[in-house]
């Protein structure tokens, strides 16, 4: 045997054998635990044997102490003729190399905020010298959606912009109160005279539902978002994946920049911010979005006017369909999965429509013991949507899996067929998380 093998046979032997030794005393012995050798080095001869320990500098005087000891438990369960002598250092070199580790973590962090820094003055540049100005997003829009648009539309317009914000289907009344809402035309109405189309928290081009000849024109793109999901289709791609709302992703964009934001801007960008973050109750409120609506608040906000503007202006036929709707959930995988479907007869039956059930998906997840949300509604010619809340898995990938998007904890997409077809489609693939 050479002198090489024989010295790594017996390094594995000792490693073994004190493992088991300090894996005995971390029973009772709390500073033992988790203790682990990185490597033995064992000296030609083998009359000792390094080892190097990954642990504190306690740690590794109280073993050097007893090493006699050690080096006896050694000598029980094994044969050799001279037992090495047993040597413990602390290993630095695993330390520094977890040192190393987090330097290039850091490094690579501030090149890519550098990298975001330095898009964003693009955009900022790309906007400073447009004239013609279309601002979009996804069809049936949400807070975030309506109050990104409105706050950027009505900060570049002070700066002399022509500005037209677009929405296939309109906006929300409970948000018909913020500035320049009452401005937004159908995108069915735009002709091709834009210099830039900003689409603003929407994660991909066919949501928006633009015309052919107003996408295919020669204007340049800014995709503004926070999706994971966004699919990067812009000439321009803003996107910050921690931002709690795209109006967040905007807001920075304009205070950056040295754009203006007066109240008018800053009112929609705080509502988006409200709603996009659950009233502040998603995992997506982060200090950073505090410190954002503590700006807003500062700059003339009123967070009560928001607030009752947008949650406490219910029509009674949208109670009327909520009580339908919350009479008839139902309950799969032992209540882990609870299932809304609204048919077309129950918009009919409470005088709705789907506008009306925004934020529903809310009430599935909000039972005790269920995981996931879902909501499948029944728009036009045989097509569902399909909203997914969860309270802690992540289903942006059955979204996916569908072509849709959105986030871990809310995400989206549409299905051709009955909603009884799409019912078994969207539980089976549910299934597959809960396996
Ligand atoms: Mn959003």
């Amino acid at each position: 045997m050479s002198t090489l093998v024989r010295r790594q046979r017996v390094a594995s032997q000792i490693r073994r054998i004190l493992m088991g030794e300090f894996a005995k005393i971390a029973i009772d012995e709390k500073s033992f635990f988790g203790v682990n050798i990185s490597y033995i080095k064992m000296s030609n001869d083998l009359s000792y044997a390094k080892i190097y320990i990954n642990g504190s500098d306690e740690l590794v005087d109280k073993l050097s102490e007893d090493k006699r000891h050690y080096r006896s438990i050694v000598a029980k369960s094994i044969s050799m003729r001279y037992v090495p002598e047993i040597i413990f250092l602390k290993d630095t070199f695993t330390e520094q190399a977890y040192k190393v580790d987090r330097l290039i973590d850091k490094i690579k962090e501030e090149r890519s905020a550098e990298e975001y820094d330095l898009k964003e003055r693009e955009v900022a540049e790309l906007l400073r010298d447009a004239k013609n100005i279309l601002i979009v997003s996804h069809i049936n829009p949400d807070g975030d959606n309506v109050g990104s648009t409105l706050g950027l539309s009505n900060s570049l317009k002070q700066m002399g912009k022509t500005v037209v914000v677009a929405n296939r289907s309109g906006i929300p009344d409970n948000f018909m109160f913020l500035k320049g809402a009452d401005k937004v035309i159908s995108t069915q109405r735009l002709r091709p005279e834009f210099d830039v189309i900003v689409f603003a928290d929407c994660g991909s081009v066919e949501r928006a539902a633009l015309e052919p000849d107003i996408l295919n024109s020669k204007a340049r793109i800014v995709n503004i978002d926070h999706h994971i999901t966004n699919n990067r289709y812009g000439t321009y791609n803003l996107i910050d994946e921690d931002a709690p709302s795209a109006s967040f992703v905007v807001f920075n964009l304009l205070k950056h920049n040295g754009f203006p934001i007066d109240e008018t801007v800053a009112e929609p960008l705080y509502a988006a911010l409200l709603t996009d973050t659950g009233s502040f109750r998603y995992s997506s409120t982060s200090s950073a979005a505090f410190k954002m609506a503590a700006e807003m608040i500062d700059l003339g906000v009123d967070p009560w006017y928001v607030a009752s503007n947008i949650y406490e202006n219910k029509k009674p036929s949208q109670l009327k369909l909520l009580g339908r709707l919350l009479s008839n959930i139902e309950y799969f995988f032992d209540n882990r999965l609870a299932l809304i479907v609204l048919r077309k007869e129950d918009f009919e039956a409470t005088g709705t429509t789907v506008a009306d059930s925004e934020g529903i998906v809310n009430y599935a997840r909000a039972i005790k013991g269920v995981e996931i949300g879902a909501l499948i509604r029944e728009e036009d010619e045989g097509i569902c949507k399909i909203s997914l809340r969860s309270k802690n898995l992540d289903i942006s990938s059955v979204a996916l899996s569908f072509g849709g998007g959105g986030h871990k904890n809310a995400s989206g997409f549409s299905l051709s067929g009955t909603p009884e077809k799409v019912k078994a489609d969207l539980i089976s693939e549910i299934g597959k998380l809960f396996d």
